[in-house]
């Protein structure tokens, strides 16, 4: 099916952090170098998309001390890719009758984060995939067959999105019970193929 019906190409949107990007492990260990001595929220204990929320509930003034730590020069461009993810959006991109696109949100504070996400994408799988960057703070108004993200949750203006979500397994959402029909990709070597293989079927 192509994006939302008819015939044509399965267009496929990637999330950057959390799905291919370990935004969680480099928050988690760039706060215990920058700030020791306060109490961290271990990977295991994270619950809820929002770092920030989870660090205020904590103590008040976390929230803005962990947001210092994503919000710095150099945090985007060195997040870790997420296992298999490379070598899974390299195989995706060369399948047939296939449209893949890296869809991400950047943060309300830019000044680094726009910049060093186009670079990441450079870095790690090539100057054809800034081809493929859609940065958006609303996901909802892109057109797509299917959108593998780690947010729980994905509002806009559009109710009724072109895309199914695929909630893609991260520490901050292993808990949450997904009712049928939602699916989840629980990593990249999870059985991603099979997800496009029965959109392309519907
Ligand atoms: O908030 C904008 C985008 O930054 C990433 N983010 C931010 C805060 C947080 O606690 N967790 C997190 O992942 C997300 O980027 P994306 O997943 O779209 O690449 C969030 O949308
Ligand atoms: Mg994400």
């Amino acid at each position: 099916m192509g994006a939302g019906g008819g015939a044509g190409p399965l267009r496929v949107l990637l999330d950057m952090d959390g799905v291919l990007a370990d935004f969680e492990g480099a928050v988690l260990r760039d706060f215990a170098r920058r700030f020791p001595a306060e109490p961290r929220v271990e990977l295991a204990a994270r619950r809820g998309f929002s770092v920030r929320e989870q660090y205020r509930s904590l103590r008040d003034d976390l929230g803005d001390k962990v947001a210092s730590v994503y919000e710095s020069p150099g945090f985007f461009l060195g997040l870790d890719p997420i296992p298999g993810a490379l070598e899974a959006v390299q195989e995706m991109i060369h399948m047939k009758d296939t449209e893949v696109f890296i869809c991400t949100s950047p943060l309300r504070k830019y000044e680094h984060c726009v910049l060093e996400k186009y670079q990441w994408v450079e870095k790690h799988l090539g100057p054809e995939f800034v081809e493929r960057m859609i940065l958006t703070r609303d996901k909802t108004v892109v057109s797509a067959d299917l959108l593998f993200d780690d947010k729980d949750t994905i509002t806009g203006v559009e109710p009724s999105p072109r895309w199914e979500h695929v909630l893609f397994t991260c520490c901050h959402n292993r808990h949450i019970p997904l009712p049928a029909p939602r699916r989840r990709l629980l990593s990249w070597h999870d059985d991603w193929k099979g997800i496009l293989d029965s959109k392309r079927r519907q």
